[in-house]
């Protein structure tokens, strides 16, 4: 039943790092190489709690807990599905994950071991990219875009910083994110390609953050 299921793939890194379009273009790059694969961006804005999450983002009050929780919420709303689609042999990438939820929540001063507890149990991810980037180059890249409550160079260093503590616990394949979009997205698709034959036949593990 667990033979050849697709892999669950989360990109990371800060804002503006780059990966929403590492998504999109690893999918496509995947599918051409004839692996089916679908993106999966987090938060989902899909779902009314997804919905929920983008108030706050721009503007809405809600205690921090509660965001946390949302966020966390958003994931195991969507697990199962995820589990089944990997089941069906599909790869999924994710544009962010547990991991966000704890970067971000820690740095918004809640308390780590509270945050691990609400994604524990979650499908476990088979290969975490980081996608590094300098502060500076991501207020450069800003400077194009919309932003929400948390892109501001203040509240992004110490998403870094975090960041940077659970690359060092945690086995992530680190990518620099300065380089082109397209060398970005090659260079995962081909860790990816090269992991699947030995990843695919392994059973989908549980993620234990406690
Ligand atoms: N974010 C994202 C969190 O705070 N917790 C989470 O669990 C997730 C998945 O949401 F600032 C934050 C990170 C970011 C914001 O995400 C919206 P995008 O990817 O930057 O649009
Ligand atoms: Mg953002």
């Amino acid at each position: 039943m667990n033979t050849n299921r697709g892999l669950l793939i989360v990109l990371e890194g800060i804002d503006q790092s780059g990966k929403s379009s590492a998504a999109q273009r690893v999918c496509e790059m995947l599918e051409k190489k004839g692996i089916q694969s679908i993106k999966q961006p987090f938060p989902d804005r899909s779902t009314d709690i997804g919905k929920l999450i983008d108030e706050f983002l721009h503007g809405k009050n809600l205690p921090q807990q509660v965001v946390h929780l949302l966020y966390s919420a958003n994931r195991w709303e969507v697990a199962q599905k995820i589990k089944e689609t990997l089941e069906k042999g599909i790869t999924i990438i994710c544009d962010r994950y547990a991991f966000s939820g704890i970067v971000y929540s820690i740095a918004n001063g809640l308390d780590e071991r509270w945050c691990n507890s609400a994604d524990s149990g979650l499908p476990k991810p088979d290969i975490v990219f980081f996608l590094e980037l300098s502060l500076e180059d991501a207020e450069q890249r800003r400077k194009t875009m919309k932003t929400d409550r948390y892109e501001n160079i203040k509240f992004q260093s110490k998403v870094k910083c975090e960041y940077e503590k659970f690359k060092d616990s945690m086995k992530w394949t680190c990518i620099d994110a300065r380089q082109s979009k397209e060398e970005v997205a090659l260079e995962i698709t081909s860790i990816i390609e090269q992991q699947l034959p030995q990843l695919s036949n392994q059973p989908i593990k549980t993620l234990d953050l406690i």
